[in-house]
C-alpha cells in the first residue's frame, strides 16, 4: 500500500469519526436507558473486566498501561473506530436474531448521512485521476414476497483504491465515492465506481498500537457500504466483500457473512461487473 505526505493521520480521522458521531447522534434523539438496564448490562460488562483480571492475574503495571491507553484512545477520537471494530459486530448479530431480508453488516465508523442523491443509473463521484478497477454495481430491491420496490435508496460509501475514505482523509474531495441512489419504479439501479481497497486500522493511533502489541492484523476486507432504505420497509446496513479478496476470511472487525460476497465478472473493457439482489421486509 502507497503512503503519501498527505495520508490522514489516526488523529484525523479519529476526531472526524467522533465529529460524525456525535452529529448523528443528534439527529437521531435516542431515548432514555432505564437504571435497571443500565446496572444489568454494565454490572455485566466490569463483571467480565474483574474475571479477566482474577484470571489472567492482571497486575498494578498491567492495570496503569491500560489506563494510559484508555485515556489515549479517547484523545485520538478513537472510540468510534475502536468500538466498531472489536465490538459492532456482536451488536449486530444480536439484532439479527428475528430479522428476514437480506443480511447485514456493521455500520462502522465513516458513515456520512446526506450525501448527493443520483438517479437509478449512476456514477459515484470520483476524481478526474482515481484509480482503481472500473466496478459496475447493479441489481434490484425487492420486498420478502418478491415484488419489486419502487424508489429504494441506496445509500452507498466506501474506500478508495488506497483505502480512504472522504470526510475522514484531508486529501480526499468531501462527498468522493458517496451517494444517495435512488431506484427506478421497478427497484432497480446500476451504480458505476471503482473497486475499493482493503481497510488497514491506522498504525499510528493507540487502536493500531494494541493491535501491533497484540501480534494481530490491521486488516478488513476491500468491501462497500450499503444502507438500504424505503418507506414502510426496515432499513437494511450491510457492507458487500470480493470473491477471492485479501482478508476474506480474517476481517479484523469480524464482519464478514458469506451470503455478502460479490464475484464481479470482467466486462471485456477493463471493467468488471456485479449484480446484487436486496431484500427488504416490511415493517
Ligand atoms: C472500516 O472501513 C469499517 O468498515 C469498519 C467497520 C471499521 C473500521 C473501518
Ligand atoms: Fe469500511
Amino acid at each position: 500500500m502507497t503512503t503519501t505526505e498527505q495520508s490522514p493521520t489516526a488523529h484525523d480521522s479519529g476526531t472526524s469519526a467522533t465529529q460524525a458521531f456525535r452529529a448523528i447522534r443528534q439527529q437521531s434523539r435516542p431515548g432514555e436507558v432505564s437504571p435497571e438496564r443500565i446496572s444489568a448490562v454494565v454490572g455485566r460488562v466490569l463483571a467480565g473486566i474483574h474475571d479477566a483480571i482474577r484470571e489472567e492475574k492482571v497486575t498494578y503495571d498491567e492495570f496503569q498501561a491500560a489506563k494510559a491507553w484508555l485515556i489515549e484512545v479517547g484523545e485520538g477520537g478513537e472510540w468510534p473506530l475502536f468500538l466498531d471494530v472489536f465490538v459492532e459486530h456482536v451488536v449486530e448479530e444480536v439484532a439479527a436474531e428475528n430479522q428476514q431480508g437480506t443480511k447485514g453488516s456493521i455500520l462502522g465508523p465513516y458513515y456520512l448521512p446526506d450525501q448527493q442523491r443520483l438517479p437509478s443509473v449512476a456514477a459515484l463521484p470520483t476524481r478526474p485521476d482515481e484509480q482503481g478497477t472500473r466496478l459496475v454495481f447493479a441489481g434490484q430491491v425487492r420486498d420478502t414476497d418478491g415484488n419489486p420496490v419502487a424508489g429504494a435508496e441506496l445509500d452507498i460509501w466506501h474506500a478508495d483504491a488506497e483505502g480512504y475514505y472522504s470526510g475522514f482523509a484531508p486529501h480526499l474531495p468531501d462527498g468522493l465515492l458517496r451517494g444517495v441512489v435512488v431506484a427506478d419504479e421497478q427497484g432497480r439501479f446500476e451504480i458505476s465506481t471503482v473497486q475499493p481497497a482493503p481497510y488497514q486500522i491506522p498504525t499510528d493511533g493507540p487502536t493500531g498500537k494494541l493491535i501491533e502489541s497484540a501480534g494481530w492484523h490491521p486488516w478488513r476486507p476491500a468491501h462497500l457500504h450499503l444502507i438500504v432504505r424505503a418507506p414502510g420497509y426496515r432499513s437494511i446496513t450491510t457492507q458487500l466483500y470480493f470473491e477471492g479478496g485479501e482478508w476474506l476470511d480474517s476481517d479484523v472487525a469480524q464482519a464478514t457473512k458469506p451470503e455478502l460476497v460479490l464475484s464481479p465478472q470482467p466486462l471485456g473493457d477493463g471493467r468488471v461487473r456485479s449484480e446484487y439482489d436486496f431484500v427488504l421486509e416490511r415493517t
